[in-house]
Parts: C-alpha cells; sequence; structure tokens
C-alpha cells in the first residue's frame, strides 16, 4: 500500500513502489549566504543528521547564495509554505515576531556566552514559541558573532562621525530606530543589494559580523571596519507550520532534535569561520578601528523605550539582563 503524504507545494516527493516501503521526502531549505557559510553547512549538516533518524526518510536540500530570493521574499514563502525551511537572522523577523526584536537590541548581551546562556534556556523557548502564531516553527537558534558598522569614505572613530552618514540596515524598524538615535540615515535594504549599494554611493556603509564582511566582499569596497559590536541578533532555523504540520510526531521530534544537535556543530563552525574571515579582510588593508563603545551604549535608550513597548517585552529585556 502506497500512503500519500502531501508535503507543502515544494518538498519534492518521490513515492516509492513496493509494500512497506515508505516514501522519500526532501525538505527545501532556503539560505542567502553562499555555500560553505556556516549556517548553510549547519543546516546540511542538520538534515543529515535528520536522514539518519528516519532512516532515510527525511532529508534536506539547502538552496544557498539566494537561489530562493532575498530573506524578505523567503520568510513569506515559508509562512505559506512554499519553502520548507529558512535559515535567517532574527531582525528581519523583528516586525512580524515582537518578541524577536529583544535579542537584536542593542548591546543586551555582555558576550557570546551570555547570549548561549539566554538562548538556550527559557527565554529562548519563549522566544521560539513566539513565531507559531506567524505559522513558523523556530526549530533552533545559530550564532552570529557581533555586528559592526564598515564605512566606504568617513571612517568611525567615535560616535560623532554617525552624524549623517546613510547607512544600510536590515528590514526592521527597530534598526531604523538605532541608526537615527546615533544621528546617522538609515537605508533598509536587502543583504544582496548592499554590494552594489556601497559600490555606487547609495550609502555610506553598513554593518555586519566578520563571516558576513568578508563573504559578501563588502570589504573590497568598504575600508574601515569599526568594532562597535552593537547587535548580537542570533540566527533562526524556522520550519514552515503546514510542513510541520504533515508530520508524524516521530518526525517532528526527529526534526527538532536534528535541530538541536546542528548547533554544537554550527558553533564550531562559526568560530572558525569568524578568525579565518577576520584574517582575510585585515590582509586586505582594512582598517579595523577599536572605538569607545559607552558613548553608543548611552544613546540606545530611547530604542529601548520604543520597543521594549509592553510590559511583556521590557520583562523580557529585564530577565536577559538578568541572566549570569
Ligand atoms: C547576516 C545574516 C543574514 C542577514 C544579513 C543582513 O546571517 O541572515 O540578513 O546579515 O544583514 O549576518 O541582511
Amino acid at each position: 500500500m502506497i500512503r500519500r503524504l502531501f508535503l507543502g507545494a515544494t518538498a519534492a516527493l518521490a513515492l516509492m513502489t513496493g509494500t512497506g516501503q515508505a516514501q522519500e521526502m526532501i525538505l527545501r531549505s532556503a539560505d542567502i549566504h553562499p555555500d560553505g557559510y556556516p549556517t548553510v553547512e549547519a543546516v546540511k549538516y542538520m538534515g543529515e543528521l535528520l536522514q539518519q533518524k528516519t532512516d532515510g526518510r527525511i532529508s534536506v536540500e539547502v538552496f544557498h547564495s539566494r537561489q530562493l530570493g532575498e530573506e524578505k521574499d523567503t520568510i513569506e514563502q515559508t509562512r505559506f509554505g512554499v519553502i520548507d525551511m529558512n535559515r535567517v537572522n532574527l531582525a528581519p523577523f523583528n516586525n512580524l515576531v515582537p518578541a524577536t526584536v529583544v535579542p537584536a537590541l542593542p548591546f543586551i548581551f555582555r558576550s557570546t556566552e551570555h547570549m548561549h546562556q539566554v538562548m538556550d534556556g527559557e527565554i529562548g523557548d519563549e522566544i521560539r514559541a513566539a513565531f507559531e502564531p506567524h505559522d513558523l516553527v523556530a526549530l533552533a537558534y545559530y550564532d552570529s558573532g557581533a555586528r559592526s558598522f564598515y564605512t566606504v569614505g568617513k571612517p568611525i572613530r567615535g560616535i560623532e562621525d554617525m552624524q549623517g552618514q546613510k547607512i544600510r540596515v536590515q528590514q526592521s524598524d527597530m534598526w531604523l530606530s538605532m541608526m537615527q538615535a546615533l544621528n546617522a540615515n538609515p537605508t533598509p535594504m536587502s543583504f544582496g543589494e548592499v554590494y552594489s549599494a556601497l559600490q555606487t554611493g547609495v550609502i555610506d556603509g553598513a554593518e555586519n559580523n566578520w563571516p558576513s564582511l568578508e563573504s559578501s566582499k563588502h570589504y573590497e569596497v568598504a575600508k574601515f571596519y569599526t568594532l562597535t559590536e552593537h547587535s548580537m541578533s542570533p540566527e533562526v532555523l524556522v520550519m514552515a507550520k503546514a510542513t510541520w504540520d504533515k508530520l508524524s510526531p516521530e518526525d517532528q521530534q526527529a526534526v527538532q532534535e536534528a535541530a538541536q544537535e546542528s548547533v554544537g556543530k554550527m558553533r564550531d563552525l562559526w568560530a572558525e569561520r569568524e578568525k579565518a574571515s577576520e584574517e582575510i579582510v585585515r590582509q586586505a588593508g582594512v582598517e579595523v578601528i577599536e572605538v569607545d563603545k559607552q558613548p553608543f551604549v548611552d544613546a540606545m535608550g530611547p530604542v529601548y523605550e520604543e520597543f521594549a513597548n509592553t510590559p511583556e517585552l521590557k520583562d523580557l529585556v529585564e530577565r536577559i539582563q538578568a541572566v549570569e
């Protein structure tokens, strides 16, 4: 008997004939980063684990390098179940899922260890649960280092150098507010448009972590990297609720386990890549600028006021700050 399993419009199905043989299901997962980038490799690894756990029935195919589009579009498509899985930073979810604003807030985490403590625990689970009403199941958080500013013309050596700079931000209202608090001109755009925008002077700068600065080759154009480390917003791996709902409870558990087990792998890959990327960027002659962070921290009051704007979100901020 062949049991039919429909998994969204795009999950590839290969029905195998013969009694007792299960169908094979290939989950399509989106990522804007190129092949070899830690997030891409971590999701591939997650797929291998899933395949092992399901005796080869369920696997994952990662469509890296924006093959399925920019994040704004792939997020929508994942919500509709057109794409099964998606690895995105939390920031592009900020407008949709308010709780995701909190871990993206400037300077909320004191260190990577603090971020891990928070996201691996109850608070992380709470934020994951906030995706469900938006037709998404958040499976795991991945490292994303710390984001800092890079500029083409004028180096940022102090907070006063932010004045009037056109800085690309992710498509999140919180990020607009953050740049306004620094007297910069925020320009939201997709990641894929940033290289040419830097080159043509549409923007003066952008901000990201070492691996993204390196893999995007933005460092070829932006020759000043100022270590403000203003956000440690983690990455998140989500699944379409439509896909999730079509899995048996056992398979849901296998997916959840595989995702969680890929987190350690991701952390190793990330640590390695961070070092390698820093090396490449420095070798290319980018001036890496140490800056006094305190004035940046002090300027963020209005951002917290505007975005930690309900008792629940305020409480979330306080609980994060209280985590040792
Ligand atoms: C990278 C994240 C990616 C973001 C991108 C960006 O991995 O998900 O969307 O930054 O700035 O670090 O758009």
